[in-house]
């Protein structure tokens, strides 16, 4: 059987009347059908085919108009010209300013398969050259990523050692989740997805009798095929709930002082602050009712329930991408450490079940396939969040992680794999930092928004035009994606663009190791083998791989209940915490001395929420979540994509108050602002979000017109503020943003987002 995989699934490959077919994997119990569509006219029309340089800086090289970026045509020139020109131009950069000045970060969700994995490919290539200066962490997980460590583990240990499905059905008796578990964003995982999981899982749990309660501004985010208790939530309250739960828990005399003292330091300057005799305030569901909008005798009638079952808090990953986003993550493990069930079957935390397929699987831990990367000889780095800020403030001092540093001075920006005006917040203010480099090169496949603003744009294969492996830690396959469609136009694998350049660097040897691209998957599957080999995981040589198409790992299953051998043991088995225990306190924290994120959880008022004085302006809370019908920006123009849209724009959910006294009605096309931006959108009106709330999802692809200063697809990061969490993470807070709904003031115009470029 052949298949081509992709961060939504894998697919066969058959014959159809015109060409190649795609179908679901017949062994997937819940098939997305986003990858369905990955050969649809509309993608194909949107395709990059030839190498391309924007007109100004063809005709007058380096740092030639940057504000013509995104607004003026390109010329269409030969692989040797384009790789000759990028080759010459990093050795530019490398001269004149040092390697310093090269921003490699790259940061996005390309290939899905391990050896064509485009940030493996483009950091191998910039260390082989000297060097680039890097990111940190994720958009995902910015302010989790930084925290997590310092009070239980890494979320790479925590993600891999969720409490497996089949315990949960068997053991938890009451889930909450703080932003539901969106089946939604189970579609999807890093690296690939065997069989789709979370929806089955959850309807097992259903059946089980385990009750559910979704605390969240959107009721449509946790199905269950049974009863679910939503609990209306503003956004950005719930660490002011969480700790209202946690009054009430303390005030019962419930909380579990054996597990606090045995398995958790900092618990007494956490209580103090609890009951308020710290700083004058006592957290009760009273207090919180204020914040938070969920009324007390609720908030007490849950803490009673979670006391008295087995209990497992759920939190997903939406609400740390927010103003002091480390809060509810820091008090969702504080809450779980009070009930005392961390370790136990079906109690304790989860971050967050359906996040991705990946959360929960009972697959074996083993380690995929992936290419060294060799050293980054350049010291200098960012939050991947704050390139912005980097490139606008070269030499500025920023903190991170309890570390002093300084913005490096960026003159070459080097991109491949990942979409910057898709993922970062407040567009209009990244297009303007994007007009401070000298030179922007992008790998793409498509015309997206972040290639029509390169200098130079290379044209990348997709999965499909190209051979890999794909296996994801614990989806419980290894998969031999092959060729479906020769490759478009002239687009070259990102490893074939890098090699060519490396040539006319006289780098090629020290990039390639002297092996083909075949050669290297070869490899990198011989090493795989032989380390599966020493866990006992046994795998055919490669041939025998490519011939079965895919390898079921589900033999090697182990079901796991996360921190069962720390909590068995804390001092046999402790934590990668500096006292090996969980920190309600951490004195590593403290110690940084950041006002906006001190030693232990607190509530701290959101920037930008309800709460605001703002809010008296733009009174909706706008949510930008996870698109249901494509990966981020991917596939934006696939007719999945497009049958999800209103009017060709992004559809906004509304409630039904919130649109009646606006005077506006279902399918309208609105316009969404504040004092950042405004965008357009179709209207849906829906009982589903909550007074106050409007939802609209990432991913529409970004259409700005220069002229009204509207942006006409409905892209919300022309909206969300660029804005760090806090300055112990520095991560990305679109999640806090507020917004006013209108009927449009300008004409509307048709979006031009699926429009390639002019070329000369
Ligand atoms: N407002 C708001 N903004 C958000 C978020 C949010 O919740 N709200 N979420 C954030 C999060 S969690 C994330 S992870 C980011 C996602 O941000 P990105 O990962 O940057 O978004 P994608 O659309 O997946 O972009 C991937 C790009 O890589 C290209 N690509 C795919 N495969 C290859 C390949 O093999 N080679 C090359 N050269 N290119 C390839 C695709 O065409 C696409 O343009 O967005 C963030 N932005
Ligand atoms: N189909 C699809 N799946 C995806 C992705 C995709 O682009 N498409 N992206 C993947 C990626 S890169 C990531 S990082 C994950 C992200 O996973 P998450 O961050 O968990 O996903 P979101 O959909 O942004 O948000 C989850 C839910 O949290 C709710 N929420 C938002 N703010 C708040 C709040 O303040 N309080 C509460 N209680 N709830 C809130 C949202 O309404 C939403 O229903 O998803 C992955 N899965
Ligand atoms: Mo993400």
């Amino acid at each position: 059987m052949r298949y081509t995989t992709a961060h939504w699934g894998i697919y066969e490959v058959g014959q159809g009347a015109k060409g190649p077919r795609l179908t679901p994997f017949r062994d997937d119990p819940d098939p997305s059908p986003i990858g369905l569509h990955q050969l649809a006219p509309e993608l194909m029309a949107t395709r990059v085919r030839r190498p391309a340089i924007r007109r100004s800086w063809l005709e007058d090289g380096p740092g030639a108009h940057p504000e013509r970026r995104g607004r003026e045509g390109f010329a269409e020139v030969s692989w040797d010209e384009a790789t000759r020109l990028v080759a010459a131009e990093i050795d530019r950069v490398r001269k004149a300013h040092g390697n310093e000045a090269i921003f490699g970060g790259s940061y996005g969700w390309a290939s899905a398969g391990r050896f064509h994995h485009a940030q493996s490919q483009i950091h191998r290539f910039l260390n082989t050259v000297g060097g680039y200066v890097a990111h940190r962490d994720s958009y995902s997980l910015g302010a989790a990523r930084v925290l997590m460590p310092h009070i239980v583990a890494s979320m790479d240990e925590l993600m891999k050692d969720h409490t497996s499905w089949p315990v949960l059905a068997d053991h938890c008796e009451l889930f909450v989740a703080f932003g539901g578990v969106p089946a939604k964003n189970a579609q999807i995982a890093a690296g690939g997805v065997g069989r789709h999981q979370v929806r089955a899982g959850l309807r097992a749990m259903a059946q089980a009798g385990v009750e559910f309660v979704n605390i969240s501004p959107v009721a449509d985010n946790l199905d269950t095929s049974g009863p679910v208790e939503w609990i209306p939530m503003r956004p950005g309250g719930d660490t002011a709930m969480m700790l209202g739960l946690a009054f009430a828990i303390h005030e019962a005399g419930a909380h579990d002082v054996a597990f606090l003292e045995r398995c958790c330091v900092g618990w007494p300057l956490f209580e103090a602050y609890l009951t308020g005799r710290s700083d004058g305030t006592p957290k009760t569901p009273e207090w919180a009712a204020a914040l938070c909008g969920v009324p007390a005798e609720r908030t007490r009638a849950l803490a009673a329930r979670m006391a008295s079952k087995r209990t497992m808090i759920n939190v997903a990953w939406a609400l740390q991408r927010a103003d002091h986003g480390e809060q509810p993550f820091w008090m969702t493990v504080t809450l779980a450490a009070m009930l005392g069930q961390i370790g136990l079957p079906g109690g304790g935390f989860g971050v967050c079940y359906g996040a991705e397929n990946t959360m929960g699987t009972p697959h074996a831990k083993l380690r995929g396939p992936s290419l060294p990367q060799g050293r980054n000889a350049v010291r200098a780095f960012i939050p991947v969040a704050r390139i912005a800020d980097m490139l606008l403030n070269p030499g500025a001092p920023f903190r991170y992680n309890g570390g002093d540093h300084v913005y490096p001075d960026i003159r070459l920006i080097y991109w491949a794999g990942g979409n910057p005006f898709h993922h970062h917040q407040d567009l209009a203010r990244l297009d303007k930092a994007w007009q401070k480099p000298e030179t922007i090169v992008v790998h793409e496949q498509f015309w997206t928004a972040a290639a029509h603003r390169a200098d130079i744009v290379l044209p990348a294969t997709t999965a499909m035009e190209r051979t890999d492996i794909s296996y994801a830690t614990l989806e419980g396959m290894l998969v031999a994606s092959t060729p479906v469609i020769e490759p478009v136009g002239e687009a070259l694998d990102d490893h074939e663009i890098f090699r060519r350049i490396a040539a006319h660097s006289g780098c090629e040897e020290a990039f390639t190791e002297g092996r083909s691209a075949d050669d290297w998957l070869r490899h990198l599957y011989d090493v795989m083998r032989r380390s599966w080999s020493a866990e006992g995981v046994e795998l055919p040589d490669f041939d025998a791989f490519l011939e079965a198409g895919a390898i079921d790992l589900s033999a090697h299953d182990t079901p796991r209940v996360m921190l069962s051998a720390f909590r068995a043991d804390p001092d046999a088995a402790p934590l990668p915490t500096p006292s090996g225990k969980i920190e309600i306190a951490s004195d590593t924290i403290a110690g940084f001395g950041i006002p906006d994120c001190p030693g232990h959880p607190v509530w701290l008022e959101p920037v930008e929420w309800a709460g605001a004085e703002a809010a008296s302006r733009y009174p909706l809370h706008m949510l930008s979540d996870q698109p249901a019908r494509r990966l981020h920006s991917q596939l934006d123009p696939s007719p999945y994509s497009l049958a999800g849209k209103v009017d060709g724009r992004e559809p906004i959910c509304m409630h039904p108050q919130d649109a009646a006294d606006r005077g506006l009605s279902d399918g309208a096309t609105v316009e969404v602002f504040n004092d950042r931006g405004r965008c357009l959108a179709g209207l849906r009106v829906s009982g589903d979000v909550m007074p106050g709330v409007v939802r609209l999802s990432t991913g529409a692809w970004y259409d700005y017109d220069a002229e009204t200063g509207v942006e006409r697809h409905g892209n919300p990061n022309a909206l969300t503020a660029d804005r760090p969490s806090s300055g112990l993470s520095q991560g990305c807070t679109a999640q806090s943003c507020l917004v006013e709904v209108r009927a449009p003031v300008d004409p509307v115009k048709a979006h031009r987002a699926f429009v390639p470029p002019a070329f000369a």
